[in-house]
């Protein structure tokens, strides 16, 4: 009998109160039933946010380095049980062991540097323009977090946010995707076992219009993070907007590699393939358009279409898999319309573009990797996210090209150029239009202590990772301390310079 499992709310596992669940199922098999999951609704938001609420005072008064003390555990307690973890991820979502290891490593690399950052929250000290008087900034939680998350990082991507939050003061309410709903659920037994107190972190299972929306709305809710697509992600800033609410948004990307005819070519191939095809294109930060300089371009994709049709599929936890799943029947037909498409279009379809449903294959939701070639800039398959294992290449003249091509749609989150020219890379540093630039190396691939996120419509300008992800979760405060014992007027007791003085 499959489990039955439940929300998290003020320290405690609560069923919806509808009593209504949903199926939890295996995409690499889809008679595997894993777990139902708590069907919520706004009822059940709103008792979350109220312990979340209740929760603050005390959390917010409990010094940074002591809130980070139980991060640290955190830390220990998922390296501990990293393989288990892992497995169930490979389980739950699909990517290949190795992966969903990396997942987890992503969030024990986070718990460690945020912790750390308890004992900086660094604001800045600076001199006053009046004597005996002091200028300075401080950081302080916003409130109760919302945080929506997606089931790529279905481990990793709650911690990016979770753990700068609880660091920093928040309190926090987390509303998984419901395609991953026991990786969630297992993050917050970690937090349990680390010994956040009840109401720091709860969890609301369930969907998009029925607990995001409420959690986005609710008026004790002081900022919300998200990361999924662009559409939901304008809805979210659209309600923020309206209530003045903080939000900080992480949505799609249409990231591109440039190879130019100077690359070390093995390694530019080794990189499309890792940053196409790993996690089945299911990244943000996955490699859909590779932009190849004319003189290289058909034996590049002749090695890439070889190279493509030996990728190993199959069920993650088996051995020398090399690609999973993609996670739903949903997210299958989408893929499924974009090969359509790009055919309508006039491109050259050169391996893949099907589901792949061989043997023990044909009860998961598999996809070829699939290259397309002859691609133009303005067809869809060029423009549009696809979150699959899709990859476009776009020929062209040179490197100011290859630029202007990858900088040609709305979004801007990862990038790369591989070339052995150092003047043609800092080019590409300084000119491509994205949040994050590789330079011979894939677009996947970013490290949890660096700034992530992107320009254009991939973000609304906030940054995950790094010290940067505590700017979302705080507000700044700028305090002055005057100890001259007289009224000194900021601008108007304007003292010359004490060389020019008479
Ligand atoms: C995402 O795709 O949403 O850089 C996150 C990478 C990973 C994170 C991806 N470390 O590909």
């Amino acid at each position: 009998m499959p489990d039955r499992h439940r929300n998290f709310i003020h320290g405690e596992w609560r069923d919806a109160r509808s009593g209504l669940t949903f199926p939890d199922i295996n995409p690499s098999d889809t008679d595997d039933l894993i777990g139902f999951f708590p069907q919520s609704g706004p009822e059940d938001v709103d008792d979350a946010v109220t312990a979340a609420a209740n929760a603050l005072p005390a959390w917010r008064r409990t010094p940074a380095p002591k809130r980070a003390e139980l991060m640290f555990r955190v830390g220990e307690i998922m390296t501990r049980r990293k393989e288990e973890l892992s497995r169930l991820m490979t389980r739950e979502m699909g990517k290949v062991l190795s992966e969903a290891r990396g997942d987890v490593q992503e969030a024990i690399d986070t718990a460690y540097h945020i912790a750390g950052e308890g004992r900086r929250l660094h604001g800045i000290t600076t001199p006053s323009e009046l004597p005996d008087k002091w200028a300075m900034t401080i950081r302080q939680p916003i409130g109760v977090a919302g945080l929506i998350t997606p089931w790529n990082f279905p481990i990793a991507i709650p911690t990016w946010k979770s753990f700068p939050a609880l660091v920093a003061g928040c309190t926090v309410v987390l509303k998984p995707a419901e395609d991953t709903p026991l990786c969630a659920t297992e993050l917050v037994r970690v937090f349990h076992e680390a010994g956040f107190p009840a109401g720091t972190v709860n969890l609301v299972h369930g969907g998009g219009p029925d607990v995001g929306a409420p959690l986005v709305r609710h008026k004790d809710v002081g900022v919300v993070s998200f990361t999924g697509s662009s559409e939901v992600g304008r809805q979210i800033a659209e309600s923020c907007g309206r209530a003045l609410k903080r939000c900080s948004l992480e949505m799609g990307g249409k990231n591109a590699q440039i190879v130019l005819e100077d690359a070390d070519l093995d390694l530019a191939i080794q990189g499309s393939l890792w940053g196409a095809f790993a996690t089945t294109g299911q990244r943000c930060t996955a490699t859909s358009r590779i932009i190849v300089q004319r003189s290289i371009h058909d034996r590049y994709v002749e090695r890439l279409a070889a190279e493509a049709a030996r990728v190993r599929i199959g069920y993650g936890l088996e051995d020398g898999i090399q690609m999973g799943p993609l996670i739903n029947e949903g997210q299958r037909t989408t893929v499924a319309k974009y090969v359509d498409i790009g055919k309508a279009e006039g491109a050259r379809l050169v391996c893949g573009g099907a589901a792949y449903r061989e043997g023990r294959c044909a009860r998961g939701f598999f996809f070829q990797p699939t290259v397309f070639d002859r691609v133009t800039p303005s067809m869809r398959i060029a423009r549009e996210e696809i979150f699959g294992p899709v990859a476009s290449v776009i020929a062209v003249d040179d490197l100011d090209q290859a630029i202007q091509v990858l900088n040609g749609t709305s979004y801007g989150l990862s990038s790369s150029i591989y070339t052995r020219d150092v003047a043609g890379a800092f080019r590409a540093m300084s000119e491509i239009e994205c949040g994050i630039v590789y330079v011979n190396g894939p677009t996947i691939g970013a490290e949890t202590h660096l700034p992530f996120g992107g320009w254009k419509d991939t973000g609304n300008g906030h940054r995950e990772g790094g010290v940067s992800a505590f700017q979302a979760f705080t507000e700044e405060k700028t305090i002055y301390v005057d100890y001259s014992g007289r009224l000194q007027r900021a601008q108007i007791d304007n003292q010359p310079a004490l060389e020019s003085r008479p």
